[in-house]
């Protein structure tokens, strides 16, 4: 595609005594700069030509505008601004329509309440989403907005960065109009007609000051919110930016406030969470772009198998349900049907419960879901996935009977954590139609599917795992075969550097609130608690053999595993958990257990800062990062960056650990790794990518594009 020149990404035409504006920079009309000088540029045509009453500005394709483009963030600002460009268009003295179809975002929505009127066609989509990217709407949102929809209806189209509905948003008064029909141009034209007819005044959004009646009441609601996002957000930073330009709006004159507002956006530019919150945008795009989806078309996929009904299988029936897909599951025996029957059932029950689903759509799904104990019922199904015991005899019996049963070029995937794939396609006589679809507890939630890649898979395959997970709207990362593929593997390189820690000397109650305030929801403690520590305890007795007697093996927790306590399951863990609660307390009785361990290795005791905390958890999962990527188990630094932040916890605003590293500087991570390994050589060995990147002077990022 060439470079558009500012004429051809914004196109003018006359229709009429009309002047139509057309944004036509694919895939969703970004406002970049070319943009930004074709719209100053056709304002100026308007206001030129004597024989133009109004002006329609509509988008070409898929989207009206999508929002400034955000690659250009992080850069020096281009002039015109869009501020100016919005500034520009609403001073027009001739009115000025938008006429919106498809997504109407950030910047986008801007330039349309910069309009004098609007109209939404019925597939619109409204919104202000910019703190998801970790900034505040910068171009008159934050003051536009409230003028339009009034303040507590703006803010929480600001705070929640929900995209709005046509419908929804004529009745909060942000759009004049529903557009009749699918065919934007000619809506938005018969709409701008009637209003020269009527001889529709320009009206500027900045002069409609009815939303600072009942001014104490309004900061009352701010102040409300605030309360409310301080809580909340946990540390994010551009919400409460919006707060503070909205307040501002409600006591300064607009161009004051927009000004204000400009620099509390130049402020969230600034900030780190900008570029993590954009990092993370880009990243979970580019990991669907893999080479086999490249090259080859996906299998159709129109009815789908799941072997065993347990925490999985019910999740991952759920999931495919919830695509509109038909699922026929296959369990051991009757008994065991039942059982994965229930939990299925279980999922939507709780939706009744909440009031989120009616029982008629609960027998529309379940209609859908067919069982049985015999394979022969896969016969025709496209895809299968097993979720059976983590025993390597167990799903190869399971494969041998897909084997027979399905038909050719039918899918078959395994839900394993850590067997290898190799080893189960290699036992069947396709192994080219064997893959791995990681799906991660709770399945019908969690957006993170590992697509693991085996030797001998064929490309259409991978092609297809990838659209499965686009139908099921999940976040795909192509991995390939390890012990633990990407996920798994570097959390236990992680887990162990923490146990580490809480051997010589942190509480498990210290490590979880050091990475609590570093962002996650949970500390790894009571992120153990939450999964089941048998899981671990299980892993950790297969791995006994192969493991390297000179390595350090940190007993507690198979102390604590040995006692029963599996975590929330079986009302204590690390932690307790009185009558079932979820909120766990701290247990003096594990505390001991620790001591007791420490007399038993001869270790004394001492105390790490919530730092060097963070710095170790960090560095030893940055470095098996790294390990993964090296060796090609994660084809770029970004893959791992997008498993954390949708798999495991990680803060998004973060970007992800490899980016959270490139933002800390890759120097001072092997540094750090270097420092410990004086501690413990054969844990701390650098990765050779990073050893090499650091003599480089490159990045993570640098091995993304
Ligand atoms: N800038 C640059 N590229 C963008 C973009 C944008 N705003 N939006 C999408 N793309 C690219 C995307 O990377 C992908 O590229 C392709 O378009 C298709 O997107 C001043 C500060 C619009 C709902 O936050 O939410 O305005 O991978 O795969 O699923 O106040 O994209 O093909 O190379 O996501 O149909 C505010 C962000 C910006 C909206 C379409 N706007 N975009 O979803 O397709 S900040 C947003 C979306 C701002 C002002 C502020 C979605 C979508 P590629 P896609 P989709
Ligand atoms: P689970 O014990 O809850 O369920 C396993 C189910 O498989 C049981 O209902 C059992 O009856 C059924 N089953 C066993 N052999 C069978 C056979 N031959 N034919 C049909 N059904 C059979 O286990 P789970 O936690 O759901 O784990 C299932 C798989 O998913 C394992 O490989 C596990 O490693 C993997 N996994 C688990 C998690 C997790 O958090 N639990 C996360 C990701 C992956």
């Amino acid at each position: 595609m060439t470079a558009p020149s500012e004429t051809t990404v914004v196109r003018t035409a006359k229709d009429g005594d009309l002047l139509v504006v057309t944004i036509d920079h694919p895939p969703v009309n970004a406002i970049s700069m070319d943009v930004r000088r074709g719209l100053m540029a056709a304002m100026d045509e308007a206001e030129a030509d004597a024989a133009v009453k109004g002006v329609l500005i509509v988008g070409a394709g898929r989207a009206f505008i999508a929002g400034a483009d955000i690659r250009e963030f992080g850069r020096p600002p281009m002039h015109p601004i869009l501020p100016e460009v919005c500034n520009r268009i609403e001073a027009c003295t001739k009115p000025v329509v938008a006429a919106i179809h498809g997504p109407a975002l950030g910047g986008g929505l801007e330039v349309a309440m910069a309009a004098h009127y609007r109209l939404a066609m019925h597939d619109a989509k409204l919104g202000l989403p910019e703190v998801q990217l970790g900034l505040l709407p910068g171009s008159g949102g934050t003051q536009r907005a409230p003028r339009l929809m009034g303040v507590e209806a703006a803010v929480e189209l600001m705070l929640s960065g929900r995209h709005m509905k046509a419908q929804e948003a004529v009745g909060c008064k942000l759009v004049d109009q529903l557009g009749e029909g699918t065919d934007v141009l000619q809506a938005g034209l018969s709409f701008a007609r009637a209003l020269l007819a009527d001889g529709a005044p320009v009206r500027r959004t900045r002069d409609l000051d009815a939303f600072k009646v009942g001014y104490d009441h309004q900061l009352g609601v701010l102040a409300k919110i605030q309360k409310d996002v301080e809580k909340k957000s946990r540390g994010l930073f551009s919400p409460l930016k919006v707060i503070e330009a909205v307040r501002a709006g409600l006591q300064m004159p607009f161009d004051e406030a927009l000004a204000n507002e400009r620099q509390l956006f130049l402020q969230c530019i600034d900030s780190p969470q900008r570029a993590g919150l954009i990092h993370a945008f880009f990243a979970e795009r580019e990991v669907l772009k893999v080479p086999e989806v490249k090259s080859v078309a996906p299998r159709p996929v129109t009815h789908v198998g799941v072997i065993g009904g347990g925490t999985m299988g019910a999740g991952i029936a759920v999931s495919v349900l919830d695509a509109g897909l038909p699922v026929t599951m296959i369990e051991r025996d009757d008994e065991a049907v039942a059982r994965g029957r229930q939990n299925v059932e279980k999922v939507y029950n709780g939706l009744i419960a909440k009031g989120r689903m009616s029982e008629q759509a609960k027998a529309q799904v379940m209609a859908r879901f067919s069982t049985s104990t015999h394979y022969d019922a896969l016969a025709q199904v496209d895809l299968v996935i097993e979720a059976v015991f983590e025993e390597m005899s167990v799903k190869k019996a399971v494969f041998a009977e897909l084997d027979r049963v399905c038909k050719p070029h039918a899918v078959l995937a395994t839900n394993t954590s850590y067997l290898d794939i190799n080893e189960i396609a290699g036992s069947i006589s396709r192994p080219q139609d064997v893959i791995g679809l990681h799906f991660f507890s709770p399945a019908n939630i969690m957006k993170l599917l590992e697509i693991v890649v085996p030797e001998k898979v064929s490309a259409d395959v991978v092609a297809t795992a990838f659209s499965l997970a686009t139908q099921l709207k999940k976040v795909p990362v192509r991995a390939g075969v390890c012990d633990g593929f990407i996920g798994n593997r570097i959390l236990a390189v992680y887990r162990a550097a923490v146990d580490h820690m809480m051997e010589d000397g942190c509480s498990p109650y210290e490590i979880d609130a050091a990475m609590r305030e570093f962002g996650y929801p949970m500390g790894p403690f009571q992120v153990s608690d939450l999964a089941g520590g048998d899981i671990g305890w299980a892993t950790r007795k297969r791995r006994a053999a192969t493991r390297d007697p000179k390595a350090r093996y940190v007993q507690i927790a198979d102390r604590i595993c040995e006692r029963g306590w599996f975590g929330q399951k079986t009302g204590r863990g690390y932690y307790l958990y009185p009558e079932g609660s979820r909120a766990g307390v701290p247990d003096p009785e594990v505390l001991q257990i620790i001591d007791a361990e420490r007399e038993r290795t001869n270790i004394q005791p001492r105390a790490l800062t919530p730092e060097l905390i963070v710095r170790k958890y960090m560095a030893a999962m940055v470095n098996e990062g790294a390990n993964v990527v090296h060796q090609g188990i994660a084809l770029r630094p970004l893959d791992v960056d997008v498993t954390f932040v949708h798999g495991y916890g990680f803060p998004r605003y973060r970007g992800g650990p490899m980016k959270y590293a490139d933002m800390v500087g890759l120097e001072k991570i092997l540094a750090d790794i270097h420092e410990f390994a004086k501690q413990d050589p054969l844990f701390w060995q650098a990765s050779p990518l990073l050893e090499q990147l650091v003599k480089d002077g490159k990045n993570f990022d640098s091995l993304n594009r």
